[in-house]
């Protein structure tokens, strides 16, 4: 894989999610959403589908050959191009409660589960997120790099319960607990895509979730790579798939504790 072949990828993902961004930006305006639910906490709107067509249909006018894994849309085409990985909402439930923390997450990789390319576009707030292999990682045009944080007890730590497994909750708040105890304070925004850029921007120190789908956090875990953080799955013993990604993230210097805090 090239840089250029690379970066005509960034470029191309760019502009998908300024266009879906300014697309939803105005269906949020609008209201009115007609509202399915897919699962248990696990909505979709008709801007959720509408979105991932536009961002499909700006792929396929570049490049026709990838292959594409949408949220709404699932899998097709070959992979020997590299596959496209698009959530055009990432954050439903905020998009259609109208609070802010909404993105449109695009990723682009060769091997499964290394993104090469992630874009994270949070319209609501004008910050665009991006990063390419080995290029660093920016928001709005500006160099970010994840916090230099090494005392545990003073992180801020992104803790996400499982709402859609409530199954998994005791066993989840007993790590939370273990990690609030440990820590400065928890939050939780409701967009994987957005508390990934946000730990790529030093803004929080750590991440904890189980059961992201890989759309939720392909395009992030490029960029808090490239910003210097570090990402592994929270079970040694069950490593990524499309459907379950369990992530414990983090700046790099608090991984090994984070990672420590999260196991049985
Ligand atoms: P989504 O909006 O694309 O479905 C992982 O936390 C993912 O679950 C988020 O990135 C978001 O993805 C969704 N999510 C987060 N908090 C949620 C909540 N309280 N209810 C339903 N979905 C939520
Ligand atoms: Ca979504």
């Amino acid at each position: 894989m090239t840089d250029k072949e690379i970066s005509d990828r960034l470029q191309v993902a760019l502009l998908a999610a300024n266009r879906a961004g300014a697309f939803v930006l105005e269906a949020g305006k609008r209201g009115g959403h007609v509202l399915h639910r897919k699962q248990t906490n696990d909505f979709v709107t008709e801007t959720d589908k509408l979105a991932e067509e536009l961002i499909i249909s700006i792929i396929k006018e570049h490049f026709p050959a990838d292959a594409v894994f949408g949220e709404e849309t699932g899998s097709s085409g070959k992979l020997e191009h590299g596959r496209w990985i698009i959530d055009p909402i990432d954050g439903t439930t905020n998009f259609f409660r109208s609070l802010p923390n909404y993105t449109i997450s695009i990723a682009w990789e060769m091997e499964p589960f290394k993104p090469l390319v992630g874009v994270v576009f949070n319209p609501r707030q004008n910050e665009l997120f991006w990063a390419g292999k080995d290029t660093g990682a920016f928001l709005n045009g500006e160099p970010i790099q994840v916090s230099k944080l090494e005392d545990h007890s003073q992180a801020i730590i992104v803790c996400v319960p499982p709402h859609r497994r409530h199954d998994l909750a005791e066993s989840y708040f007993e790590k939370m607990k273990r990690i609030f105890l440990a820590s400065s304070d928890l939050r939780s925004y409701g967009s994987c895509a957005l508390e990934l850029s946000y730990l790529a921007a030093g803004r929080v120190d750590g991440y904890y979730e189980l059961c992201l789908g890989y759309y939720d956090m392909a395009a992030g875990i490029c960029i808090v790579r490239e910003a210097g953080g570090d990402f592994t799955s929270a079970d040694p013993l069950t490593p990524f798939s499309d459907n379950r990604c369990d992530l414990v993230a983090s700046n790099g210097l608090i991984q090994d504790w984070l990672f420590h805090m999260v196991q049985a």
